[in-house]
């Protein structure tokens, strides 16, 4: 599929996307939605692809929805809000956290509505200081989806959730950093060089273990704990047979860098 909406590579085992309607601050159409998509089952399958790397063009990250394919004539039939968010959000929150590798969310700018709740579904977010999250769905009638109400509370703890919910206040990069809501607040012009490196190092990383961390992680808050250690064991059986582990024990006794094939 050409990319109109998104700029799309993969380089040096880092598969970097680019949300691209800057004059629209990246919010997103169908169109948009179908492209990530399509991007997304690719570096599923290319196995040169060890970490994503998220960003958005221009000054925004990325406004949630694109509110002008919403608006409806007087009279005129309402959009099927449920359907939308089936054929295009849930599916992508999903693969994200699925996907068998980190994702390096670089937020550039302001990150609203779906928009800010894509870049939490994001393995590890830096955002640059100028960058802001928005809950704006309060302000238009909405609730947070694309996983806002899965991820907030568990984030940041109920009452912050509630506030930046219930009054689509900007959080600054900065607090939503000291709330623990991102990993890092940077400065703006270090934010696309701390990404990229944070993405180079999970490229060059035991790619299968660090899908697995992101596996283990993000079931441990529906399982009870022997359920939890029982996947740890699991996860950890299977790691202890892959070439990575025996890489990294061989270098660790060698006292050198380790070589990891990412298998
Ligand atoms: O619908 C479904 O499928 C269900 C799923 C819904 C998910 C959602 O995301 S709902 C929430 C949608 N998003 C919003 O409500 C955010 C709307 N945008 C804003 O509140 C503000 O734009 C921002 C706070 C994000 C940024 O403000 P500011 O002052 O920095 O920029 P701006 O001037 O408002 O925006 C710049 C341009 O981008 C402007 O266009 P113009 O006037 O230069 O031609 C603005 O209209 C456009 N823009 C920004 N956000 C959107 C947008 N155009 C369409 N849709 C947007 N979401």
């Amino acid at each position: 599929m050409a990319c109109e909406h998104i700029l799309y590579e993969i380089r040096d085992g880092v598969a970097r996307v680019t949300l691209n309607r800057p004059d629209r601050l990246n919010s997103f159409n169908d169109a948009m939605h179908a492209e990530l998509r399509d991007a997304l089952a690719r570096i599923r399958s290319d196995a040169s692809a060890r970490a994503m790397l998220l960003t958005g063009a221009g000054r925004g990250f990325c406004a949630g929805q694109d509110l002008s394919d919403r608006a409806v004539a007087p009279g005129g039939p309402a959009v099927d809000l449920g359907a939308s968010i089936d054929r295009n959000y849930k599916p992508l929150v999903l693969a994200l956290r699925a996907l068998p590798m980190p994702v390096v969310c670089a937020v550039n700018g302001v990150a609203a509505g779906a928009g800010a709740n894509i870049a939490l579904a994001c393995d590890i977010v830096i955002a640059a200081k100028s960058a802001s999250f928005i809950q704006a769905f309060s302000k238009i009638g909405l609730v947070p989806d694309s996983g806002g109400t899965y991820f907030l509370p568990r984030l940041v703890g109920t009452a912050r959730a509630m506030g930046l919910a219930l009054t689509g206040d900007r959080l600054s990069a900065e607090q939503a950093a000291a709330w623990g809501l991102v990993w890092q607040c940077v400065d703006d012009g270090e934010l696309l060089a701390t990404a990229e490196a944070i993405a180079g190092q999970f490229a060059a990383g035991p790619t299968r273990g660090l899908a697995a961390i992101k596996q283990a992680l993000y079931r441990s808050g529906a399982n009870d704990l022997e359920a939890q250690l029982d996947l740890e064991r699991d996860l950890q059986r299977t790691l202890g047979f892959g070439d990575d582990y025996r890489e990294g024990v061989a270098a660790f006794v060698e006292k050198r860098a380790p070589r990891f094939s990412g298998r």
